[in-house]
C-alpha cells in the first residue's frame, strides 16, 4: 500500500516569485521524507486533495449554503458543497452532514452553539486522561463559557469509568455529554453513552475527530448511529484536507447549520471543502479500507515492540490508530523523550498519562500513531523496527558522548526505514 507519487505544487514559479517561501515548502517537504512521523494526529493527504485545496476555488465568498447564498456566481461552487456533502451522508450514513466548519475546534464551538446555552453543564472526559480543550478546559471558550463536569478512566484499568460518567450525569444533568479524546486508545462504548445520554435526557455529542477515518474505512464501529450529533477533523486518520465537519440527526439539521453559518463563523472555505469532497471519494475505496485496517494493526505491532522495548501501554495496548505509552520504567519523562526521539528524526509527542504525577509540560508519557506511517507504506515488521529506533532514541542521553553517538546511529537507521518507502515519493 504505497503513497502516489507527488508531484506537488508548481514550486518553480514560486521560486521565483518568493523564494523565502518555496525554502519553507521545500523544507517541510524535506523533512517528512526524511524523519518518522508519529504524531497521531497527523498524515500525509494525497496530490488529488492538494490539486482541489490549492485551487481557484480560494477566492470564491460563498456566505450561506448551496442554493441560497448572499452571493452571486455560486453555482459552480455550490457543485462541489453539495459533492462533499452527498458522499459524506453516503460513507457514514449520517441523516445530515455540514461540512463547513474550519477545523476541529470550529465544529466544536457550533455544537456548543446548537445544543446549549452559556453556563449549561456539559459532562465531557477529562483533559489530562484524553479529553480536548474543546471539552471545558477553563483555558478554552468551553471552560470559560460553559459548566464542564470531567469524568475519568478508572485507575486500575484506565478505561472510561463509565459507573462514574453515568453517577455524575445523574447528579449534574448535563445539556451535553460529549465521548471522545484525543489520547485514548480503546474503542469507546457509544451505546453505553447512548443509555446514559437517554436517562438524563441530555444530547450525545461524539467527538470522533481522531478516529472517524477508521469509520470511513470501516475498521472501528460508527458512532454516527448513535450520536445526536458528531463533530470530526478531515486530515488525521481521514487524510483529506485540515478542517472539520459535523453530522447529525435529521431533526438537528437546521440548529446544526445556523450554528456554523452565521453564528459561528463566515464564508466557507470553498477549495478546502472540495478537498473534503476528494477525501470523502479516496475513503469510500477498497485501497482505503485495507488502508484503515492496516493502521489498526500497525499501530497494534508499534505498541507490542515498546512494550517489548520496555515502556509499558496505558490500558495494555490499543484497538485505533493510536498509543500512549507510560515511560516511567524508562526513567525518562515525556518531555526529554520527545526532544531525544526528534533530534534522531522520529516525530511524536509528550503526553500526560491518567494520574500523571508529573506536570503537563514535562508529562510521563509520549503518545504514538500510525496513520502516517502506513500511509508511505510501512508493515508490520516496519512497526516493529519503529518501535525498537524510539525505545532506543527515549534511553540515549543526548549531550553525552554515548548518547549522542546512539542517536546519530538511530537516525542513520531511520533514514534507512524512510528512504526504503518513502513519505511523498518523488515522481
Ligand atoms: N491537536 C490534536 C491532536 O493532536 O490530537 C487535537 O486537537
Amino acid at each position: 500500500m504505497s503513497t502516489p507519487p507527488f508531484f506537488g505544487p508548481d514550486f518553480g514559479e514560486l521560486g521565483r516569485t518568493d523564494p523565502e517561501i518555496a525554502d519553507v515548502l521545500l523544507g517541510e517537504l524535506d523533512r517528512v521524507r526524511s524523519g518518522l512521523q508519529l504524531i497521531a494526529s497527523e498524515n500525509f493527504a494525497s496530490p488529488a486533495v492538494f490539486a482541489a485545496q490549492g485551487s481557484v476555488l480560494s477566492n470564491k465568498y460563498a456566505e450561506g449554503y448551496p442554493g441560497n447564498r448572499y452571493y452571486g456566481g455560486c453555482e459552480v461552487v455550490d457543485r462541489a458543497e453539495n459533492l462533499a456533502v452527498e458522499r459524506a451522508m453516503s460513507l457514514f450514513g449520517a441523516e445530515h452532514v455540514n461540512v463547513q466548519p474550519h477545523s476541529g475546534a470550529s465544529a466544536n464551538l457550533a455544537v456548543y452553539a446548537a445544543f446549549a446555552k452559556p453556563g449549561d453543564a456539559v459532562l465531557a472526559m477529562s483533559l489530562p486522561h484524553g479529553g480536548h480543550l474543546t471539552h471545558g478546559s477553563k483555558v478554552s471558550f468551553s471552560g470559560r463559557w460553559f459548566t464542564p463536569i470531567p469524568y475519568h478512566v478508572r485507575q486500575d484499568t484506565e478505561l472510561i469509568d463509565y459507573d462514574e460518567v453515568r453517577d455524575l450525569a445523574l447528579v449534574h444533568r448535563p445539556r451535553i455529554i460529549v465521548a471522545g479524546a484525543t489520547a485514548y486508545p480503546r474503542l469507546i462504548d457509544f451505546a453505553a453513552f447512548r443509555s446514559i445520554a437517554d436517562e438524563v435526557g441530555a444530547i450525545l455529542w461524539i467527538d470522533a475527530a481522531h478516529f472517524i477515518g477508521l469509520v470511513a474505512g470501516q475498521a472501528i464501529p460508527s458512532p454516527v448511529p448513535y450520536a445526536d450529533v458528531v463533530s470530526a477533523t478531515t486530515h488525521k486518520v481521514l487524510r483529506g484536507p485540515r478542517g472539520g465537519m459535523l453530522m447529525c440527526r435529521a431533526e438537528h439539521a437546521r440548529a446544526v447549520d445556523k450554528a456554523v453559518f452565521p453564528f459561528s463563523q463566515g464564508g466557507p472555505l470553498m477549495h478546502t471543502i472540495a478537498a473534503k469532497a476528494v477525501a470523502f471519494a479516496e475513503a469510500g475505496t477498497d485501497d482505503y479500507k485495507r488502508y484503515a485496517s492496516a493502521v489498526v494493526s500497525n499501530a497494534g505491532a508499534l505498541t507490542s515492540s515498546l512494550v517489548e522495548n520496555g515502556m509499558r501501554a496505558v490500558s495494555g495496548g490499543t484497538d485505533t490508530h493510536l498509543a500512549l505509552l507510560d515511560l516511567r520504567n524508562t526513567g525518562v519523562d515525556g518531555r526529554t523523550a520527545e526532544a531525544r526521539c526528534q533530534a534522531a528524526g522520529i516525530t511524536l509527542n509528550k503526553n500526560a498519562i491518567p494520574f500523571d504525577p508529573a506536570p503537563p509540560a514535562v508529562a510521563s508519557g509520549i503518545r504514538v500513531g500510525s496513520a502516517a506511517v502506513t500511509t508511505q507504506g510501512f508493515d508490520a515488521a516496519d512497526m516493529a523496527a519503529v518501535g525498537s529506533l524510539v525505545a532506543r532514541a527515549v534511553r540515549a542521553e543526548l549531550g553525552t558522548a554515548s548518547g549522542d553517538r546512539e542517536i546519530a546511529a538511530v537516525e542513520g537507521e531511520v533514514t534507512e526505514l524512510v528512504s526504503r518507502n518513502p513519505a511523498y515519493a518523488r515522481a
